[in-house]
């Protein structure tokens, strides 16, 4: 593909090819094939886009937060109009099956929704004063230029967790999404072009993380929002740490669990322990890679897991009866293999090895995509294998079984670094609420797969998993600054705390 043909960035309402002179290619990670050409984005690509941010601030700004989401209402009816076509693209870009593809853009035009509508809903409280002639509220100003890093395995949606709110409330924005999902995100830019938003308040620069860092590291960005690998989030959150003043929300992976008690309803925990471990290929951050089980049910247990994985659908992600599209790239395959071997070498009894798919089970004309079946093993539980506290974001499953009472599996539950998502399995409410208070997580599931949160929830983890920021109502507190504001009423002024008010002098 020529240079000509490659897609551009959108900074300051152009269509530019930047100042860089590489572009890199979309691939289908079910074929191998390439899908489109992008500019790749160069810092000072990023600073020209951050400038027209600041530029477009105080425009933007100015308007109300009813007419800025007039703009969000286009794409909201754009996303619509065009669900089974964007469903079909986040399907070719990520390899995520067609009901993930068509589920992505679902949950994008909810977020815009909920930010758009949130534009004619109440903000901020009244709070009473001390003082009966004072009036005291909280008011919100946006903070100024907002950056967003967004990763690939949601590539419509997770950028509309961070724009929406983000550009109601006021902020400019300057975008660099996944280098593996290029060509969504210029569909996206393409919608808010389409929508006439002023120039430079919404910019898209196309890259690497060399482009994202350079977001990171500029003066002029106030916030950073960035959901994605745990390495890069925590780089991004002590640098941006040692800065007065701005903020990095950060979401990040997870090791999550599914717990099965011994009072758990089996179908229902098989069904949710597939669910948690398998949509997705494994690659969400909520995807679950332990499933914790007691030792009344295990075997019975174990039995129906392994079988379903021994047989699990993996195929053209596009066709309706496939339940595991490809990985993402030949990288995250070597991860994946990686970590199987670990997990061996940890002591592991394998189950299933589907890591390598015969070829008959390749959908023909997809031999060059990034093909992987399900592991599963059994260990014997030890808090410190590294196989059950690293994350690895692929359909790699430990089952972990336990005895006694639930404390013990609450503490396995526990033992790792992160604190994303988890779900209990249970028919006891005694047990459920101990997980709901308990379990160290941002998500927590009862009788449910881990995965599936709807977009007014907040989402988000604790510990290593981050801050629970970038996304849904949450991002409000990331992208504004809150004014206290009072007000008195009187012609005197009193003083809260019984503090005097008078001014004593020695005349
Ligand atoms: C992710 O896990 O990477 O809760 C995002 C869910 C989706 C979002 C997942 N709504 O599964």
């Amino acid at each position: 593909m020529s240079t000509d043909d490659s897609r551009r960035h959108y900074i300051d309402g152009d269509w530019t090819t930047g100042t860089g002179d590489e572009t890199f290619t979309s691939q289908n990670p079910a074929t191998g094939e390439a899908l489109a050409s992008f500019h790749r984005g160069t810092e000072a690509d990023v600073d020209r886009a951050l400038a027209a941010a600041e530029d477009a601030y105080d425009e933007w700004r100015s308007l109300s937060h009813i007419d800025r989401a007039e703009y969000l209402w286009d794409i909201y009816h754009e996303l619509r109009d065009r669900h089974e076509e964007l469903g079909e693209i986040v399907t070719m870009e990520c390899g995520k099956e067609i009901s993930e593809g068509l589920a992505d853009v679902t949950e994008s035009w909810h977020m815009v929704e909920w930010a758009a509508g949130n534009a004619r809903h109440p903000h901020g409280d009244v709070v009473p004063s001390e003082i009966a002639s004072k009036d005291a509220y909280m008011r919100r100003k946006p903070k100024g230029v907002v950056g967003c890093i967004t990763p690939w395995n949601f590539p419509v949606a997770i950028p509309f967790w961070h724009l929406a709110v983000t550009l109601v409330e006021g902020n400019t924005v300057v975008w660099k999404p996944a280098e593996q999902t290029p060509w969504c995100a210029h569909i996206i830019a393409e919608m808010f072009e389409d929508s006439g938003i002023p120039d430079g308040v919404f910019n898209l620069v196309q890259g690497y993380g060399d482009a994202g860092n350079a977001i990171v590291e500029d003066d002029r960005v106030e916030t950073v929002l960035f959901t994605g690998s745990a390495e890069v989030g925590h780089k991004i959150a002590s640098k941006v740490g040692g800065e007065p003043g701005k903020i990095a929300a950060c979401e990040m992976g997870g090791k999550n669990a599914v717990i099965v008690t011994e009072e758990a309803d089996l179908d229902i925990a098989v069904h949710s322990a597939v669910m948690s471990s398998f949509k997705t290929t494994g690659q969400r951050c909520v995807s679950s890679e332990r499933l914790i089980v007691h030792e009344d049910l295990y075997d019975e247990f174990k039995e129906r897991f392994v079988d379903v994985a021994e047989d699990i659908a993996v195929g053209d992600p596009l066709e309706e009866d496939t339940f595991m599209g490809p990985l993402i790239e030949d990288d995250q395959v070597e991860k994946f293999k990686r970590y199987n071997d670990l997990a061996r070498e940890e002591g592991a009894n394998v189950l299933v090895d589907r890591a390598d798919l015969g070829a008959e089970e390749i959908p023909d004309g997809h031999e060059e995509g990034h093909w992987v079946g399900p592991f599963v093993y059994e260990v014997d539980y030890d808090e410190d294998l590294r196989c059950i506290n690293e994350e690895v974001f692929g359909p790699h499953v430990a089952l972990l079984e336990y005895s006694g009472d639930f404390d013990e599996a609450l503490e396995m539950h526990n033992s790792v670094d992160y604190g994303l998502a988890g779900a209990i399995i249970s028919e006891d409410y005694r047990q459920i609420n101990q997980f709901r208070d308990e379990a160290e997580i941002g998500l927590a599931y009862g009788n449910l797969p881990c995965i599936g949160a709807e977009v007014h929830l907040p989402f988000g983890g604790v510990k290593k998993s981050g801050n629970g920021l970038p996304s849904g109502r949450e991002v409000i507190e990331a992208v504004t600054e809150r004014t206290a504001w009072t007000l008195n009423n009187s012609k005197d002024i009193e003083m809260a705390q019984g503090l005097s008010a008078d001014i004593i002098t020695d005349e």
